[in-house]
């Protein structure tokens, strides 16, 4: 028989690398969970639905109406992207383009038999929109990172306007001329594809983020992965008045408030157990999430660094590959105040009691995560959002200090883990994260806007 047109079929496109599917699965769940009668279909590469459907906290809780179709990563047969910048296979699949997604498009809706009726989408992938717009359907982007890098989008135009290229040195650079909620930022803690650095060629990816501002008022809705609890009222207004609507949808990442940890065996490095041997809030955690690469020479910094403060303990999580960068016998002499590992349960981690400070990349979901826990950060941003993500949790939030002079040296890292642990502003600064958490519990509870917002989300998808 003919396609159904009753039925809800709404298909999502993730873009497949960073942390990004998983906020968006995390979303079509939560919506999956309120809409039994629809059926949503996810269309990812085959390498992320592989790492999103193998981690512990998706593997048991993917609803029936949930179908997951493979997508290509648009990387021509034969290529070999190794010598690479790893940005190339971004741009491969934005230029794949609206052809690609439609393919996998056409092949799930006559398997499972249903109309599309409406699109999900990452923000990124703009192709998605293409065919919403083709079939006539609502089209709705997740924004998986920040509210004031989204803002940052819609004032491109302007911006370059004033500043025709980028220099990093820039003494003023103040972007107040914006609007007031711009005051606390600088061009500097843009991300890269606002204003580019002079003679640079713009990659897909960066014409991509470039586009936002005019892409997204396209949108039924714009969702966030973030409370508006957390936000300046003035850049929550600004942004509403230029996108359909905005609706605030949490932190998508964490289900709060957080379930008791795991059994400890389930815990394969031992954080958890080696996090339990410490007292209260003594501990320093580090971990630069899961894109940067950090330099060789910063990560000797850091070694040098933990192994200077004799008296503090720390769980650095820390890719296998860049082990070999630390400094001779560095994990032997540490081994009793010290873990590394390549990966810890971090959000289990964050909340234990133990932690006393985050070293951050300033990514959007570990960044979410140390809020909801109320651990202070020392950030050591290094592209994207992280900048201005950084400017937040310094002198919006006041719940930590960005790295003396930008980068990992050995004494400008002592000096802020002695000024957060243990001085009188550090003292003040982990209040203020502790008060924040209490910020999150109450926005993520039933009297919180996201609670209020999320049945309009259900109802336009329904
Ligand atoms: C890109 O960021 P990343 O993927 O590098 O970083 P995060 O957004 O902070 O997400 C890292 C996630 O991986 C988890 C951690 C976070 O949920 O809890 N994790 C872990 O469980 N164990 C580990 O040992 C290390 C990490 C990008 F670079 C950023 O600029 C963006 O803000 C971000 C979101 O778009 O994506």
């Amino acid at each position: 028989g003919g396609l159904s047109d009753r039925k809800r079929h709404v298909a999502v496109f993730a873009f497949p690398y960073g942390t990004h599917a998983a906020p968006l699965l995390n979303l079509v769940v939560k919506l999956a969970r309120d809409a039994l009668h629809v059926t949503f279909s996810f269309f990812t590469t085959q390498q992320s639905s592989h790492s999103l459907l193998s981690s512990i906290s998706f593997s048991k809780t993917i609803p029936q109406n949930i179908k997951f179709f493979a997508v290509s990563d648009g990387i021509p047969g034969g290529l070999d992207l190794t010598h690479h910048h790893p940005s190339r296979q971004l741009d491969l699949f934005l230029e794949a383009g609206p052809q690609n997604l439609k393919k996998s498009l056409d092949m799930a809706v006559s398997e499972i038999n249903m109309r599309v009726t409406c699109v999900i989408s990452d923000a990124f992938v703009t192709s998605s929109l293409v065919l919403a717009q083709e079939y006539g359907v609502p089209w709705i982007a997740l924004w998986t990172s920040y509210t004031c890098s989204l803002s940052a989008h819609f004032y491109t135009e302007l911006i370059r306007e004033k500043y025709r290229v980028r220099d990093d040195d820039e003494e003023d650079g103040s972007l107040a001329f914006i609007n007031p909620s711009f005051s606390k930022f600088k061009t500097q803690d843009l991300p890269e594809s606002i204003i580019l650095k002079d003679e640079e060629e713009e990659s897909t990816f960066s014409k991509t983020l470039a586009s936002m501002g005019r892409v997204l008022p396209e949108a039924e809705c714009v969702v966030v992965n973030f409370y508006e609890e957390l936000d300046p009222p003035q850049m929550v207004q600004d942004l509403r008045s230029k996108m359909k609507s905005l609706i605030y949808a949490g932190f998508l990442n964490l289900s709060l408030p957080l379930p008791p940890p795991p059994p400890a065996d389930t815990d394969q490095t031992g954080s958890l157990r080696w996090l339990d041997e410490h007292s209260a809030k003594s501990l320093i955690y580090i971990s630069l999430g899961t894109v940067v690469s950090p330099p060789p020479h910063e990560i000797a910094a850091i070694a040098e660094a933990l192994e200077a403060l004799e008296d503090v303990p720390f769980l650095w999580s820390l890719k296998e590959h860049s082990k070999a960068f630390l400094p001779k016998g560095f994990l032997e002499r540490t081994s009793t105040k010290g873990k590394v590992v390549p990966w810890a349960p971090q959000t289990l981690v964050l909340a234990h009691e133990s932690v006393g400070v985050f070293v951050t990349h300033g990514g959007c979901n570990s960044v979410s995560e140390s809020l909801s826990s109320g651990v202070p950060m020392i950030c050591r941003p290094y592209f994207g959002d992280q900048l201005m993500a950084v400017r937040m949790v310094e002198d919006v939030w006041e719940v930590g200090v960005k790295i003396e002079g930008g980068s990992f040296t050995k004494n400008a890292l002592i000096r802020s883990l002695k000024f957060v642990l243990k001085e009188e502003e550090g003292r003040v600064m982990r209040q203020k994260a502790e008060k924040l958490k209490n910020t999150v519990i109450e926005a993520v509870g039933q009297n919180g806007k996201t609670a209020k917002e999320f049945p309009t989300l259900v109802k336009i998808i329904s």
